[in-house]
C-alpha cells in the first residue's frame, strides 16, 4: 500500500533530481574544508539568510546545541519558550553537554514569549545569580501550531538583545516556511539574529543535513565545536548536493504546502469527533487537534486504525495529534487523509 505520510515533514524523501545531484556531487574531506559541494552550499546559505558564514551539520539538533555552546559558558543562562524544542525535544543537551542553565518562559499562544517577561527575566549582577547570555527563539513555532512569529516581534526581541549585551539565536528549523508565510525574505525575517539554525531535512526535502549561519567567528568556533561532538563529516558533499537544492528550487515551493495545510484543516472542520485549535490554521504547514471527549479509541488506536486506511499520523499528547503537509503530500493525499478519519471516527 502507497502510504500518506503525515507523521512529520522530517519524513521527506529526495526528490529524484536530488537523487541524481547526489550521485554526480563532487566530494573531498570536508574536515579538511575540501568538499567544494559543502563550501558551496555554505555560501549559498549565508548569502540567503545574510550572514558572514554558515556551516553543514548533520541535524537541527546539533546546529541548536553548537550555538548554545557558542554563545554560553559554563553556568550561564538562557532565555527559551517552554515550548521549545530546544527546551523540551533535544534530550537536554544544552545542560548535560555545556553545563548551560535553561529560563524558560511561557510560549504564548502565538508563539511569542512576552517582551516584558523577557525584560524582567535578565539577571542582574548579583552573587546569586546566573549570567544571562542568549535569547532563543523558534520560528516557526511547532508545538504552538506551526505559527510565525512576525518580523516585527523579531526585531522588538532583538533591540532586547541588543540593549543588553545578550545573543540572539534562531531555532528556525522551518525559517523558509516562515518567510513564505510572511511573504517577505528569510534575509530580512532572520536580520535581528546572531545565528540561525535552520534544516535542509523537513519541508526543503534534502534526506539530512541542517545549516548554522552567523558571524565568521562564531561559525569558526562552531566548526570547532562540531568535531568535539563527533559532527565532523568527510565526504558529505552527497548530502550537501541534495541541500543546494533545497535552497534553490524548494525555498519557493513551500506555500503548496501551506495551501494544502489549510484544505486539511477546512476539511477537518467536518469530521466529527475532533476539536480543532480555536485560532484557525497555522499559515504554514502543521494542523493541530485533539480528539473530542465522545470518542471512545485512544491515539494509539487512531494511528493504527489510520494505518490500515494508508494514513500515517502521529500523536502529539494524550488526546492531540499533529499533521503535517510537505512535498509528498499532493491534493489526493489531503483527501484521502480526510476520508479516513471520517471512517475511523464515524
Ligand atoms: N522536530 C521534529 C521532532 O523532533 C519533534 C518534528 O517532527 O517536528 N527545531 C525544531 C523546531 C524542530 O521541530 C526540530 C525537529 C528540530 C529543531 C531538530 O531537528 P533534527 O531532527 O534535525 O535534529
Amino acid at each position: 500500500m502507497e502510504f500518506v505520510d503525515l507523521r512529520s515533514d522530517t519524513v521527506t524523501k529526495p526528490t529524484p533530481e536530488m537523487r541524481e545531484a547526489m550521485a554526480e556531487a563532487e566530494v573531498g574531506d570536508d574536515v579538511y574544508m575540501d568538499d567544494p559541494t559543502i563550501n558551496a552550499l555554505q555560501e549559498k546559505a549565508a548569502e540567503m539568510l545574510g550572514k558572514e558564514d554558515a556551516l553543514f551539520v548533520p541535524s537541527g539538533t546539533m546546529g541548536n546545541l553548537l550555538a548554545l555552546l557558542v554563545h554560553c559558558q559554563r553556568g550561564d543562562e538562557v532565555i527559551v519558550g517552554d515550548k521549545s524544542h530546544i527546551y523540551l525535544n533535544e534530550a537536554g543537551g544544552m545542560s548535560a553537554l555545556g553545563g548551560i542553565h535553561p529560563r524558560p518562559l511561557q510560549n504564548q499562544a502565538d508563539g511569542t514569549l512576552l517582551l516584558d517577561e523577557i525584560r524582567a527575566s535578565i539577571q542582574t549582577e548579583d552573587v546569586h545569580h546566573t549570567i544571562t547570555r542568549l535569547i532563543c527563539l523558534e520560528n516557526t513555532q511547532n508545538v504552538c501550531g506551526g505559527v510565525v512569529l512576525p518580523a516585527e516581534y523579531l526585531q522588538a526581541v532583538g533591540k532586547i538583545a541588543q540593549e543588553n549585551g545578550l545573543a540572539f539565536h534562531i531555532d528556525g528549523a522551518r525559517i523558509f516556511n516562515a518567510a513564505a508565510a510572511l511573504n517577505i525574505s528569510v534575509k530580512d525575517l532572520v536580520a535581528p539574529a546572531d545565528s540561525v539554525m535552520f534544516c535542509l531535512s523537513k519541508g526543503l526535502v534534502a534526506p539530512v543535513g541542517s545549516m548554522l549561519v552567523g558571524g565568521r567567528k562564531f561559525i569558526n568556533r562552531a566548526r570547532h565545536l562540531r568535531k568535539m561532538v563527533g559532527g565532523g563529516m568527510r565526504q558529505a558533499g552527497v548530502l550537501a548536493a541534495a541541500g543546494m537544492i533545497s535552497l534553490e528550487k524548494m525555498s519557493t515551493r513551500l506555500g503548496q504546502d501551506h495551501a494544502r495545510a489549510k484544505k486539511l484543516f477546512e476539511g477537518l472542520q467536518q469530521v466529527r469527533g475532533l476539536k480543532l485549535d480555536a485560532f484557525g490554521p497555522s499559515s504554514t504547514n502543521m494542523v493541530y487537534f485533539d480528539l473530542a471527549d465522545e470518542v471512545k479509541l485512544s491515539v494509539n488506536q487512531v494511528v493504527e486504525e489510520m494505518k490500515k486506511h494508508g494514513v500515517l499520523v502521529d500523536w502529539a499528547g494524550p488526546r492531540r495529534f499533529r499533521l503535517v503537509t510537505h512535498y509528498w503530500v499532493d491534493d489526493a493525499g489531503v483527501e484521502k487523509t480526510l476520508q479516513a478519519l471520517g471512517a475511523v471516527l464515524k
